[in-house]
């Protein structure tokens, strides 16, 4: 080999030989650096042993959202190696949104979004991406550009409830005799995913079993609000067959309304469908003042506490988790309904059922 040859497999092998020191000392930094992290964390941890967990809350508008709230103190709870940031909203976007900034510059560890409604999320969460913060959506979506910008999301499909009470209430109608039925919604949150997925199902069914809509007002998803749009619904209709309520706070204040204005419930009155199936919701289906109530379970905690156990690992998680839903009714007099290919069977609500709610 020529000199300028030997002279190239000098530098070649010099450059080899660099490389592997600064492969080593990569690897090495890397190692110090995980090392390190985990020093870190672990110093953390062994000073408080708790993994900080920051949870944006929409409210306390409902039985349904307190029981969702108790279900994720329970969860994160010191005791099972958390510290926990609760920040209730008041069902403002912009409380919602500060908290969020808050945690970040607390650097925990894991954020948790119940979104009071779908959209103006992208520039704050972009703000935890870029802290490094995992986002968990919880109950409600979120309607965001990057998708990458929350790591997952844990909730109903609130489309499909809304079809199981409507194939209920078509079964119930022709059991009934009733050919044709005049409905008014009582709507949840404007444009939060509950009330956009319960929304859609109706409008499909009716279109679908030529229901008739005959309004349809926002009531919050809260009991005062529901007696109110109530109220103004009797006032202006006087063929109402079916109050469709976004969910049990709205159905408890529109019964109120009916029975203020001594008319009946039920099939030769009102009929009342509700979602949530919370304790009181169950209590007004045994009653006979519900019709159906469809179950929106928010005791999801422990999956969110499943969902962080795997991340904390480095294992990889879904984007979407669903939790299931059943139906109640008074009675079994419609065994059970469809929506889509799937079938359920409904059940029928007794004082057991009701005494073990957990919301
Ligand atoms: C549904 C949830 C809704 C409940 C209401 O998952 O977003 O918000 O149906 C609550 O009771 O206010």
């Amino acid at each position: 080999m020529d000199k300028s040859g030997k002279k190239r497999k000098k530098w070649v092998e010099i450059l080899v030989v660099a490389g592997s020191i600064c492969l080593a000392v990569l690897a090495g930094i890397g190692v110090a650096n995980d090392d390190k992290i985990l020093k870190d964390v672990g110093k953390d941890e062994q000073k408080e042993n708790l993994i900080s967990v920051g949870f944006s809350q929409v409210g306390a508008e409902s039985g349904w959202r307190t029981g969702n709230s108790v279900s994720i103190k329970d969860a994160f709870s010191a005791k099972n190696g958390y510290a926990l940031i609760f920040k209730d909203a008041q069902q403002q976007q912009e409380q919602q949104i500060k908290s969020i900034r808050s945690f970040i510059q607390q650097g925990v560890n894991y954020i948790i979004l119940a979104p009071v409604v779908e959209t103006g999320w992208d520039t704050v969460l972009k703000e935890a991406k870029d802290a490094h913060i995992p986002v968990i959506i919880a109950d409600r979506k979120v309607k965001v550009k990057d998708e990458s910008l929350y790591t997952t999301w844990v909730g109903a499909d609130f489309y499909q409830e809304g079809i199981k009470a409507c194939n209920w209430l078509n079964k119930y109608a022709k059991k009934n005799g009733k050919k044709r039925l005049n409905i008014v919604q009582i709507q949840g949150t404007q444009g939060a995913t509950a009330q956009l997925g319960r929304t859609k199902a109706l409008e499909d069914s009716a279109k679908e079993y030529g229901w008739t809509i005959l309004d349809q007002k926002n009531g919050e998803f809260t009991q005062a609000k529901g007696q109110e749009v109530m109220e103004m619904y009797l006032a202006q209709y006087d063929d109402i067959d079916v109050v469709y309520c976004d969910n049990d706070n709205e159905a408890l204040g529109a019964i109120t309304a009916i029975k203020n204005a001594d008319k009946k419930l039920g099939p030769e009155g009102i009929s009342v469908v509700s979602f949530d199936a919370s304790e009181e919701g169950l209590q007004a289906v045994k009653n006979g003042e519900i019709a159906v109530d469809v179950e929106c379970n928010p005791d999801f905690g422990s999956e969110i506490v499943k969902i962080i156990k795997r991340l904390k690992y480095g294992r990889s998680v879904d984007k979407e988790y669903y939790i299931t839903d059943k139906v109640f009714a008074k009675t079994k007099e419609i065994p059970s309904i469809e929506a889509g290919k799937l079938k359920w069977d409904v059940v029928q609500v007794t004082e057991d059922i009701i005494k073990k709610r957990r919301y």
